[in-house]
């Protein structure tokens, strides 16, 4: 017996990782639209991207968190960028890694690139802290876009997650709720994907992908 198989949410013909960078000189050529994501260490990063991509191992997830401090791009459909950003706030990384955090993410975020997004990741179970109010303030500055995922949302009950919603829209002081998202029900991925597939022009209606993974 075999189970159907997940729609998918866009059609995603090809998706390759492309390079782990540091600094600006090692980002590839911008010569096409992209989307940053961003988010504390364990939030779910990397587990929403291959989600999104429906690739199981394209991002590494679990193991050593914390510890991925490069920007990591990823080629989708020869046409558009996801960019990884380096976890924030692990309590157990280094403070000469927490130190490298913010001029690396400020370089990529004022690099001359078609950044149209920065999709921040907070855990639906935890309540805003100081870092997400002060990224969001930064990314209002610079005049960037930001969509608010609400992950892991199967870990609240279905009563609980308006109030969970309803708690981080006030914390970031948001004009719309953010969109709740699981990876283990699938929960949100169209949405998500409805909007990336919105702020970087991109055609919903292209002929579906042939095969995942
Ligand atoms: N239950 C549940 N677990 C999740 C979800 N997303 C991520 N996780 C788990 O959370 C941990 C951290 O995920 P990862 O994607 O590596 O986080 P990252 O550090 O933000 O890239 C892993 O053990 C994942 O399996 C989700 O939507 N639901
Ligand atoms: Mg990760």
């Amino acid at each position: 017996v075999s189970l159907p198989r997940e729609k998918p949410a866009f059609p995603i013909k090809s998706a390759r990782y492309v390079i782990s960078a540091v600094y600006p000189d090692q980002y590839p050529l911008s010569d096409r639209p992209e989307v940053a994501f961003a988010g504390r260490s364990n939030v779910g990063k990397s587990t929403l991207l291959n989600k999104l991509l429906m690739r199981r191992k394209l991002a590494r997830t679990g193991a050593t968190p914390g510890r991925t401090q490069t920007i990591n791009f990823f080629d989708i459909n020869d046409a558009f960028y996801f960019v990884d950003l380096p976890g924030y706030g692990y309590a157990k990384v280094p403070l000469s890694v927490k130190a490298a955090w913010r001029p690396m993410v400020e370089s990529y975020l004022t690099a001359d690139r078609d950044l149209r997004m920065i999709v921040l990741l907070m855990d639906i179970r935890r309540d805003v802290r100081p870092e997400e109010v002060d990224l969001l303030a930064w990314l209002d500055q610079l005049d960037l876009p930001a969509l608010i995922v609400a992950t892991k949302a199967d870990k609240v009950s279905r009563n609980k997650l308006p109030a969970r919603l309803a708690a981080i829209r006030k914390g970031l002081n948001l004009e719309h709720p953010p969109v709740a998202f699981s990876s283990v029900t699938g929960q949100g991925r169209e949405e998500i994907w409805h909007y990336l597939s919105h702020i970087m022009g991109l055609n919903e209606e292209t002929e579906a992908p042939d095969e995942m993974d």
